[in-house]
């Protein structure tokens, strides 16, 4: 069966767009695949934590994955920090990878900035340890969204280059899995900026444990415009929306994109369902849903954040699982490397 590796970022703000852009599609992948799903604890380091919170968020994040239908008797559910596989097979990558990749890649350069001097060796070596974490269990296919497809050509550029290097064929190259309709929710202050963890204004993201009231606080908020909302006729003839035609409305086609998103229809039907509509009335109808939606979750989010003794025990019988898939692998590279092992 293909093996599918994917992983979130204990960094807090876990938002709609983490939802919908990637746990949402994870839950469908269990039915046909061997999944692997990993709370990347150490990539969260390569930017400050503080170190309780991040034990917090590590929580909240298997608490989000297990609320959303990730089961773990079907799945790993794991932190990556408990499975030193990862580190150890990504110090062999830092050693395959060149510098002239990492220094194409484009998320050092917007996370990193202008102090880029300042930014930690982790962040700018953090495509490598993502290579190590996918090639550690020979993963086939890696759901992933827009942002990170560099880094997954990345991944298999080092498997190649390992490969060769090594005269082996240890490594397959892992394909990308771009899912549903939700691959970029955009923030809800900005249409043009992807809604994130890290942006400073709370009312830019609708986050996994808001309650109803707060849902409809920054929905009601929302940047929108004073048009009334376009109907089908704004999609070319394969029904899809025009980028052009996005980027003129960007904050109206970002909520209609999470209404289709979350109805789990097609834009082209949402679209004739409000053709002509108020933005306000669109907005209560978004609202609904997306209280109806996220509501039970969040609840058994915040059921399950009570109760940190099972999430812990949930992470520790992953991490075994996990551990078993990524020694022997491991073992493999070593071998390849020529490290002498006992
Ligand atoms: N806005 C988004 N729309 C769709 N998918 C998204 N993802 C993140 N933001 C959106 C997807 O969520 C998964 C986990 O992301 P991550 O935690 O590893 O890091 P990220 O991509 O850097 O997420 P954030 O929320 O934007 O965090 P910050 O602000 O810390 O950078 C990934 O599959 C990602 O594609």
């Amino acid at each position: 069966m293909d093996r599918v590796f994917s992983g979130v970022q204990p960094t807090g703000n876990l938002h709609l767009g983490n939802y919908l852009g990637a746990i949402r599609n994870w839950v469908k992948l269990q039915n046909d695949h061997d999944c692997i799903y990993c709370v990347v604890d150490l990539h969260a380091i390569t930017a400050w934590q503080d170190p309780a919170e991040l034990k917090a968020h590590t929580r909240e994040v298997t608490a989000a994955f297990l609320a959303a239908g990730i089961d773990p008797s079907r799945s790993i559910i794991f932190n990556q920090s408990q499975v030193s596989a990862h580190a150890e097979l990504a110090w062999i990558l830092n050693c395959v990878a060149r510098l002239g990749w990492l220094n194409r890649m484009t998320q050092f350069k917007e996370k990193a900035g202008k102090h880029r001097e300042k930014a930690s060796v982790g962040l700018y070596a953090y495509p490598n340890l993502m290579a190590a974490d996918i090639l550690a269990y020979k993963a086939t296919h890696v759901p992933v969204g827009e942002d990170q497809k560099q880094h997954l050509e990345l991944t298999r550029d080092i498997a190649q280059k390992f490969n060769n290097d090594y005269g082996v064929e240890l490594f397959p190259m892992p394909k990308p899995l771009i899912l549903g309709t939700a691959t970029r929710v955009m923030s809800l202050r900005d249409g043009k900026k992807k809604m994130s963890k890290s942006d400073p204004s709370d009312m830019s993201r609708i986050t996994m444990t808001d309650d109803a009231d707060t849902i409809q606080k920054k929905l009601r908020k929302a940047t929108s415009d004073s048009e009334l909302l376009p109907g089908q006729e704004v999609l070319d003839e394969t029904g899809d929306l025009p980028e052009e035609t996005r980027q003129s409305r960007p904050e109206a086609y970002n909520l209609l994109g999470i209404y289709a998103a979350l109805a789990d229809k097609p834009l082209a039907e949402v679209l004739e369902e409000f053709a002509g509509a108020q933005f306000s009335l669109f907005k209560s109808a978004l609202t609904d849903l997306a209280v109806a939606s996220l509501g039970p979750m969040g609840s058994e989010m915040k059921r399950l954040s009570a109760d940190p003794a099972s999430v812990d025990a949930i992470l520790s019988a992953g991490a075994e699982k996990a551990a078993a898939i990524a020694q022997p692998i491991l073992a493999e590279a070593q071998d390849a490397v020529g490290l002498l092992r006992f």
